[in-house]
């Protein structure tokens, strides 16, 4: 699209205001003139080229728009009789270089709101601004509707007319035709054809279709004289004031970004809203970037006027607050999981008159590669193991699903639920010795041996960024057990639980049906104090797990254990119960609480299940481990599937409880 501006007139009623140079060039606002404001505003929209049609003082605006250095190729036409005729014939006079193409045409004397600008860009049609709230102003331009089309354009209709302004999006077969009749006007040897107004050879045309476009209240308006400088300098400095909001999740800024924000600064005062790590946990990966960083970030662009913080996923509160004229987001969120979120903008934006402005979003290639290095970044096990302390203490509560292989790594890792306008994922993943074991056929008696343990976390690793908890069984000897840390924790597994018992260690959901042995306080301990001794970084979590419960030896026998485990070091306690009813873990929770308010409490409801992670969380428990569902489920379906073989010597019957294979072959994408 080109756009041709017209600057042959003469702006005589400006006074000595253009008495050494043309009306376009009269500063409006500090640093801006009525042409640099045009023109800057269509070099940020992506217009490159364009007619400009000069007349007294052609060199001084030739040279005044050349020294503004805007990207745009201009082409100055001079008018040679501008004094004598109207645009019309600097049209005519440009003809050579407007054939065939789009046209944005305006006034060089107007000055517009960028939105009109956008509205009229944005347009799928052929229009002219029009005024629905304004007055008919009696001199100047009108255009007759009818049909929802505009019929005629000058300044003496007033009945079915809307105040017009000389701003329009012409597509070419509309220009085509006012361009022919802007030729043949000319070239008719008729003075007074080269002398009115361009508009009087578009009326002629029978078949035009240019629509009106509204543009309300907002300004744009032509300066013809004094007054109506001062009173659009007026509206431009309010126009100044108005706030745009963005909000921003990212660590990572990228060219899209740096877009966005150059649009956003277009209409007003850069207000940004950064998401909270809790929010942006929610909704997408683990920041990278903890908020005081990604704050400071935003608050480092030139441009930006304030940075605050955006607590939920929801703008509502901060909308609310700070009621900004506009919200500019990518259209990206027009569809999928925003869209909620969308809505709500829209409304709030509705209630006190704000806008929402979408533009379009660009997933680049160089923004993927971004998100995969960020990816790859928190797959890394320093980045990977310091993560489980940090989410619970940025969430309170964080949740686990077991985890025995890379396929069932992944489902903790990917699976997701929609919740109040965000995403619902499982925090961490939880290595059971008791599925690992199930998975190899083999019995939860600390048989698999540790190496094989480690393959089956590197296996998950291999294929998930989540951070992982070790179930590490009794930890083994003492002299093991330290080993055993300084292997987990270069892996960048982030807690081992080990559970005080000794001898031949079987699963606790036995509870008394077989005989265990707990350890004794002392030698627990020296084995807490020792890993912990072991370990190189201060973000590898050793967590003592108490059986008093589930070997039936009292609350007191509990508390006493959990103190002296984490007097001896424990970064965490887990309390264990195979009852179905939570009152005893709860009676733990509240009694630990007392006395030690800080240390991480972990649960592993299976057996009171019941229970949610809300009614937890308010008993200060802050892990939740979700220890052998996948196992449990999967098994069931498998036997089944197997069974109905055996039954129908065929497969077809069992196909009704399989995943089509169309879809187990794209089950795991390639690039994991
Ligand atoms: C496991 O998952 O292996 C556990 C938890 O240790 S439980 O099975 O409940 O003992
Ligand atoms: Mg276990």
């Amino acid at each position: 699209m080109k756009a041709l501006i017209l600057n042959s007139g003469l702006g005589s009623r400006m006074g000595a205001l253009t008495a050494e140079q043309p009306k376009c060039m009269t500063e409006i606002a500090a640093e801006e003139t009525i042409v640099s404001r045009q023109l800057s505003m269509l070099a940020e929209r992506g217009i490159r080229e364009v007619v400009m049609t000069t007349g007294a003082f052609a060199d001084v605006l030739e040279q005044y728009c050349r020294s503004l250095e805007l990207p745009l190729q201009i082409t100055f036409v001079k008018n040679p009789r501008y004094a004598e005729t109207n645009y019309i014939y600097s049209i005519y006079c440009a003809r050579g270089h407007l054939l065939h193409e789009d046209i944005l045409l305006l006034h060089g004397d107007l000055v517009f709101d960028p939105t009109v600008l956008d509205d009229v860009l944005a347009a799928e049609q052929s229009c002219m601004t029009v005024s629905s709230a304004l007055p008919l102003p009696e001199k100047d331009f009108k255009a007759v509707i009818a049909d929802g089309c505009i019929q005629k354009v000058g300044t003496a209709f007033f009945d079915r007319a809307l105040a017009a302004q000389p701003l329009y999006h012409l597509k070419r077969t509309e220009w085509d035709k006012w361009l022919a009749g802007i030729i043949a006007f000319c070239e008719s040897g008729d003075p007074a054809q080269q002398k009115c107004y361009a508009e009087d050879a578009l009326n002629a045309i029978a078949d035009k279709q240019i629509m009106p476009l509204d543009f309300g209240d907002r300004l744009c308006a032509e300066i013809d004289n004094a007054d109506d400088l001062a009173a659009v300098s007026e509206r431009l400095c309010a126009l100044r004031e108005r706030t745009v909001y963005l909000c921003f999740s990212t660590d990572m800024i990228h060219s899209g970004h740096i877009a966005l924000i150059r649009k956003a600064k277009r209409y007003g005062r850069l207000l940004i809203g950064v998401l909270t790590d809790e929010a942006v946990v929610t909704y997408k990966r683990f920041p990278l970037m903890p908020f005081p960083e990604r704050k400071a970030m935003f608050e480092a662009i030139a441009g930006v006027w304030k940075v605050t913080a955006q607590n939920t996923l929801s703008y509502r509160e901060n909308l609310m607050q700070y009621r900004p004229d506009f919200v500019v987001h990518g259209d990206d969120w027009r569809t999928g999981i925003q869209q909620q979120i969308r809505d709500e903008v829209i409304a709030v934006l509705q209630s006190y008159g704000g806008r929402l402005i979408e533009t379009p979003y660009a997933n680049d290639d160089a923004y993927r590669e971004l998100e995969k290095r960020a990816r790859a970044e928190m797959s890394m096990p320093d980045f990977r193991r310091a993560r489980l302390k940090k989410a619970i203490a940025m969430k309170g509560l964080v949740t686990a699903l077991e985890a025995h292989s890379g396929l069932t790594g992944l489902i903790a890792e990917k699976t997701a639920v929609p919740e109040n306008s965000g995403l619902r994922q499982f925090d961490a993943m939880w290595v059971s010795s008791l599925c690992d074991s199930t998975a190899k056929g083999k019995p939860d008696i600390e048989l698999v041996d540790m190496t094989s343990r480690f393959r089956t976390i590197d296996e998950i690793m291999d294929v998930t960024t989540k951070p992982v908890i070790f179930d590490g069984d009794t930890g083994g000897l003492t002299e093991h057990f330290v080993h055993t840390v300084r292997t987990l924790e270069r892996m960048g597994v982030s807690m081992v639980v080990i559970e005080d018992k000794t001898g031949l260690k079987k699963n606790s959901l036995f509870g008394t049906e077989a005989a265990q042995t707990q350890a004794e306080i002392p030698d627990f301990c020296a084995k807490i104090r020792a890993g912990k001794n072991a370990q190189k970084t201060d973000t590898f979590m050793i967590c003592a797990r108490i059986e008093s419960l589930i070997l039936e030896r009292g609350m007191e026998d509990a508390l006493t254990r959990a103190f002296a485990y984490t007097d001896a070091g424990a970064d965490a306690v887990m309390i264990h119960s195979r009852k179905t009813d939570p009152s005893e873990i709860l009676a733990f929770a509240d009694r630990f609480r007392a006395r030690d308010p800080v240390t991480p409490l972990v649960v592993v409801p299976t057996a009171f299940n019941t229970i949610t992670e809300e009614e937890l969380k308010a008993h200060g428990i802050n892990v939740v481990i979700y220890a052998n569902q996948l196992t449990r489920s999967s098994f069931p379906a498998m036997q089944k599937a197997a069974e109905l073989i055996l039954t129908h010597h065929r497969a077809k019957e069992c196909d009704a409880v399989c995943m089509p294979f169309q879809q187990i072959i794209r089950l795991i994408p390639e690039d994991t």
